[in-house]
């Protein structure tokens, strides 16, 4: 890839120049360098402000240093850091009751990471199968989608079918199927046709890397139906849909209480949900798998856990983070800005020709770029976005995502839109 030359400050230069020389080169940022965050903005180490719309693949929702969220932190960190599982602690227990009536579940099982609670549900998902379905020892198997995401390990890539992402990590973890994302009929297909073996449905209710492929219209819940009359269990992986993104507490809608954006959709409930990022509010990595007692409770002392997971901050922090997401109406300020963000960029996209699709749900939003995956274009327009202050970054080569803090005002939304017409028309 060639890059639009940025006039970067020598202070800058130098910090990335370090990052280059020790650290390993798995990430390609946009050369921007960030000393400081608050809301929806973060700065620069030379004072330059911008609108963060990546929000940390949506992990900082409740906008950066929440003083919330922070403020839990540092008292927890006062007090108690890690105990381990092997100990009871203090904070453990209220997480777990927030958390499970929160989103609706009899139970929850604390990871770290996102990746960590994908494993998790994996693991759970298999023991579930050959325990209570009934499936013979190692031939349970998962149906996956085409073009997912759902993190780095080992297992995970082992079903990906992004050749960056997998090429050269074999051998891989067998008992995966894929098919097609949002088609009913395929999912239907191997659920007939293979009865006597499969255990899950993992999916994403909007695939994220994929570029915001937001499904067709009640995909999820006929999906959902078709797992529970073959006794399969539907897991849904919002990591990064979860927690109000997509302008309700759920993608799928779990047990959400924000009824007044469920209407029109019927509720999809995942026998596994998956929960990452926004957990935490972007302040301390935490991760959670929920799932009701018969499925749970197949996981037994050894068989499952974490040095970190469900440590005392985690649970403070996660409680603050989700309490946030309620106070401050977090989903229904996603549904409501995410029109006006999607009416706004429809109205650019009308007089430049540049932008040739705008989808999303909620905050979680993306413009596909007129031109190819291999062209430098996104990359180039989101240089010149950072440039006007606003920082966004491209997702398979033609399309850049837009997900700012679901804490900002309809007034910044709009100075955003003028940030991000004014830099395309530099493109014309
Ligand atoms: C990176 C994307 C976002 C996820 C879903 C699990 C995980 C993720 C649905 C794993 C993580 C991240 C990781 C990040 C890029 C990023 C991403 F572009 F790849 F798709 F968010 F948009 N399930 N997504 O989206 O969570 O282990 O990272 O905590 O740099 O790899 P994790």
């Amino acid at each position: 890839m060639t890059h639009t030359e940025q006039n970067l400050s020598l202070k800058s230069e130098a910090l990335i120049a370090k990052e280059n020389q020790y650290g390993a080169h798995n990430y390609h940022p946009l050369p921007v360098v960030l000393e400081r965050g608050e809301g929806v903005h973060v700065w620069d180490v030379d004072g330059k402000q911008y609108y963060d719309f990546l929000s940390a693949y949506s992990a900082v929702n409740q906008g950066h240093c929440h003083p919330k969220i922070v403020g839990a932190m540092i008292k927890q960190a006062q007090t108690l850091t890690l105990t381990s599982r092997a100990f009871h602690n203090d904070q453990l227990g209220p997480f777990e009751e927030y958390v499970t009536k929160y989103f609706g579940f009899d139970k929850v099982l604390p990871m770290n990471t996102g990746a960590e609670a994908v494993e998790t549900a994996v693991k759970l998902c298999r023991k579930w199968a050959y325990e209570v379905k009934g499936i013979p020892e190692n031939q349970a198997q998962i149906i996956v989608c085409e073009n997912n995401f759902h993190g780095r390990t080992t297992t995970i890539v082992s079903f990906s079918n992004d050749e960056n992402a997998r090429k050269s990590f074999g051998p891989f973890t067998a008992g995966f199927i894929k098919i097609p994302y949002d088609d009913v009929d395929a999912l239907e297909a191997v659920l007939k046709s293979t009865t006597t073996t499969i255990a899950g449905f993992l999916v994403e209710p909007i695939q994220g890397e994929a570029g915001v492929y937001v499904p067709s219209e009640g995909y999820l819940a006929k999906a959902k139906a078709l797992c529970a009359a073959h006794n399969v269990l539907f897991i849904a992986d919002e990591v990064q849909t979860g927690i109000a993104r997509t302008g309700r507490l759920l993608a799928t809608c779990g047990n959400c209480d924000c009824k007044k954006g469920c209407e029109n959709t019927p509720e999809v409930k995942p026998d596994i949900l998956i929960l990452g990022k926004a957990i935490s509010g972007g302040v301390y990595p935490v991760s959670a798998v929920l799932a009701n007692d018969a499925i749970m409770n197949v996981i037994q002392p050894g068989q499952h856990g974490s040095t970190f997971g469900g440590n005392p901050i985690a649970a403070a922090v996660a409680i603050a983070a989700l309490e946030v997401v309620k106070d401050e109406n977090l989903a229904q300020n996603a549904a409501y800005l995410g029109e006006v963000l999607r009416n706004g960029l429809n109205e650019i996209a009308a007089r430049n020709p540049i932008i040739t699709l705008v989808r999303g749900k909620g905050l979680l939003n993306a413009i596909v770029v007129n031109c190819d995956e291999e062209s430098d274009l996104a990359w180039n327009i989101c240089m010149k976005f950072s440039e006007y202050g606003l920082l966004a970054k491209p997702t398979h080569g033609n399309k850049i995502r837009f997900a700012p803090p679901l804490v900002i005002t309809e007034t910044q939304i709009h100075e955003c839109l003028a940030i991000i017409e004014r830099a395309l028309n530099d493109f014309r």
